[in-house]
């Protein structure tokens, strides 16, 4: 189903940017699920360059069960802008929900103005896309932008209007990428490092996800994905 989306991202990267693979702990990079009637995998990449600090993206494949693409890109420390974030789902035809945004680290005037209000006009193209859907594990307000792409969907429209969508959100967040500039105050970059940490800290803690890794490869397995390689500047919570 997303397959076309994962390989696009990744023709992208390759083409555009000098990437070193950047290591997955041990058995967290592929698993294959002996539970339930379906069998699942789920596999990862990642990858980093010196614009982006770690590009990490994940595929579950579960037949017409679950087919889940999934990415986070950090930037390094040294460029304030948004991650990256693409979580696009379906659980069969009927139900197909994604989510695809510029995760703004900070809420200033100044910041959404300089990386989110140019997402405005893309975001105005697939109105369709964007249904102002609430949210019931994060906060919209936390780290979501008000130009993310949020739909419960279908397949067509996947073909049709999300693949559009998503190479012009890429598109453009390598732009803002490219006229960035990056910081040299250490402080400055401390702030970004926090930033950074902050977030995965708070990813981690809330994951919906984390059910779904869980039914499929065990609650060990799960919490070592999240807290290992998803969102690995997080500490679990004790
Ligand atoms: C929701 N994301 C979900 C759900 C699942 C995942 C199972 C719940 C779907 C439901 O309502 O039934 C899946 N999340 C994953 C997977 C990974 C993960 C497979 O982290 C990791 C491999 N989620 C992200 C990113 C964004 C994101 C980067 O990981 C940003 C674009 C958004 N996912 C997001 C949002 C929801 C969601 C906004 C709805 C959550 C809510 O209602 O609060």
């Amino acid at each position: 189903m997303f397959e076309p989306f994962r390989e696009y991202l990744e023709k992208q990267l390759f083409s555009r940017f000098d990437l070193r693979s950047r290591s997955i702990p041990p058995g967290l990079d592929y698993q294959v699920s002996d539970r339930g009637k379906n069998p699942a995998t789920i596999q990862s990449w990642c990858y980093q360059c010196p614009e982006l600090r770690k590009i990490r993206y994940t595929y579950i494949e579960a037949g017409e069960t679950a087919q889940v693409f999934n990415s986070v890109i950090y930037p390094s420390h040294c460029y304030d802008l948004p991650l990256l974030g693409i979580d696009f789902l379906s659980f069969g035809q009927k139900k197909i929900l994604v989510v695809l945004d510029f995760q703004p680290l900070f809420r200033d005037r100044k910041y959404l103005e300089k990386y989110i209000e140019p997402m405005r006009s893309i975001r105005d193209k697939y109105n369709d896309l964007a249904q102002n859907l609430e949210m019931k594990f994060y906060d919209a307000n936390q780290y979501f932008s008000k130009y993310l792409l949020f739909a419960k969907t279908d397949s067509q429209t996947v073909v049709n209007r999300l693949f559009p969508a998503y190479r012009e959100y890429v598109e453009l967040y390598w732009q803002l990428l490219e006229r960035a500039t990056p910081l040299t105050d250490p402080e400055d970059i401390q702030r970004i490092v926090k930033a950074q940490k902050d977030y995965d800290q708070y990813s981690a803690d809330r994951d919906p996800a984390s059910g779904l890794f869980s039914s499929y490869f065990g609650h060990e397995w799960a919490e070592r994905f999240l807290y290992e390689f998803l969102f690995e500047d997080a500490v679990p919570l004790a």
